[in-house]
């Protein structure tokens, strides 16, 4: 049997990995293309092999970093484990990649919500990166759950924002909160909480502006409305999600930092891995933030939302080699 068919063995784990395998065809062709091609114009004991297989992960957004612990390894293990064909060594950077990543203890993508509680979830990251697309689509998710959900529009800066989320929890059938345009969006909380409490409502979706233009600013407004949700409701937020946008590579990882210094990021939400080829930053961002990515997006429809798994990730970059 092979590699990936021992990892897939429930019919949902395949139906899964599927959709990452259709959703990241653009890294699979970089990543995996290119390697295949190197490993079919080059012998393995070629002095270049290992630059060339660097500089493929390199351009891909894995990370400077990140690539040369891992090339490192491969290299070592080339030796220890006798590997002789291009075939043996594809095999083994999959599943070096799978040792060196999956067994990892930051590869939790649990959700942080209770039963018999109100939960609220705030999501941050800066415009454009897609925070009302996934807010949409987990609100699906968890309705479908049969959770009562309310999305909050606390992105009171941007003109059209508060319509926009308005227009999704018309689509997935939620409730809404919201107060004008300009509005102090720790007071939108607030007064989201107390309909919330009156309304029996389970999960609270909570959108923010994030404007990264003058840190300070950032950091007082995520503050302030961190401290009225935990006024008004003990151990919330309960997660605070961090946004990212994979076609910005390098560029999303730096800005993860910012954030992750202003406030406590409890999870990551990879969103546009089908639109890019450098779906390598997943290694990146588990090797230099430790913080584990939750969910990804693969694509802009409600149900092209994937509770991130890195093992249906591998498939999706690697596809059904071995
Ligand atoms: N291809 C693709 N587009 C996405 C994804 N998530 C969001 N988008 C698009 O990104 C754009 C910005 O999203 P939006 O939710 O308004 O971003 P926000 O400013 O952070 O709230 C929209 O056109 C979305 O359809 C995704 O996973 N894949
Ligand atoms: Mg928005």
């Amino acid at each position: 049997m092979g590699f990936f068919s021992k990892l897939f063995k429930t019919k949902e784990r395949r139906i899964n990995a599927q959709k990452y395998k259709i959703g990241m065809s653009k890294t699979r062709d970089s990543i995996f293309g290119n390697v295949k091609e190197l490993l079919e114009t080059k012998s393995l004991d070629s002095d270049d092999l290992f630059d060339e297989l660097e500089e493929i992960f390199i351009m891909a957004d894995v990370g400077v970093n990140t690539t040369v612990k891992f090339v490192d390894q491969l290299r070592k293990n080339i030796k220890t484990k006798k590997i002789t064909s291009s075939d043996l060594l594809m095999e083994l950077i999959i599943e070096e990649m799978y040792t060196m990543y999956v067994k990892d203890d930051i590869a939790v993508n649990e959700i942080n919500i209770e039963d018999n509680r109100i939960n609220v979830l705030l999501f941050v990251g800066v415009n454009g990166v897609g925070k009302t697309t996934t807010i949409g689509k987990v609100a699906n998710e968890l309705i479908q759950q049969g959770k009562k959900v309310m999305l909050v529009a606390g992105d009171t800066f941007r003109a059209g924002a508060i319509e926009q989320l308005r227009i999704w929890s018309e689509r997935v059938n939620s409730e809404f909160y919201c107060n004008e345009e300009g509005s102090d969006p720790s007071s939108v909380m607030f007064d989201a909480i107390k309909y919330a409490k009156e309304h029996d409502i389970d999960v609270l979706l909570c959108d923010t502006a994030g404007r990264l233009q003058n840190k300070k600013n950032l950091m007082n407004e995520l503050d302030k409305i961190n401290r009225v949700i935990n006024r008004e409701i003990e151990g919330a937020p309960h997660e605070t999600l961090l946004v990212v946008d994979a076609t910005t590579g390098q560029n999303g990882l730096s800005q993860a930092k910012i954030f992750n210094e202003v406030t406590t990021i409890t999870g990551i939400v990879l969103t546009k891995l089908d639109g890019t080829a450098k779906g390598g930053i997943v290694l990146a961002i588990r090797e230099e933030m430790g913080i584990p990515i939750k969910y990804v997006g693969l694509g802009e429809k409600l149900e092209d939302l994937e509770r991130f798994d890195f093992e249906e990730y591998l498939f999706g970059m690697f596809g059904d080699v071995i």
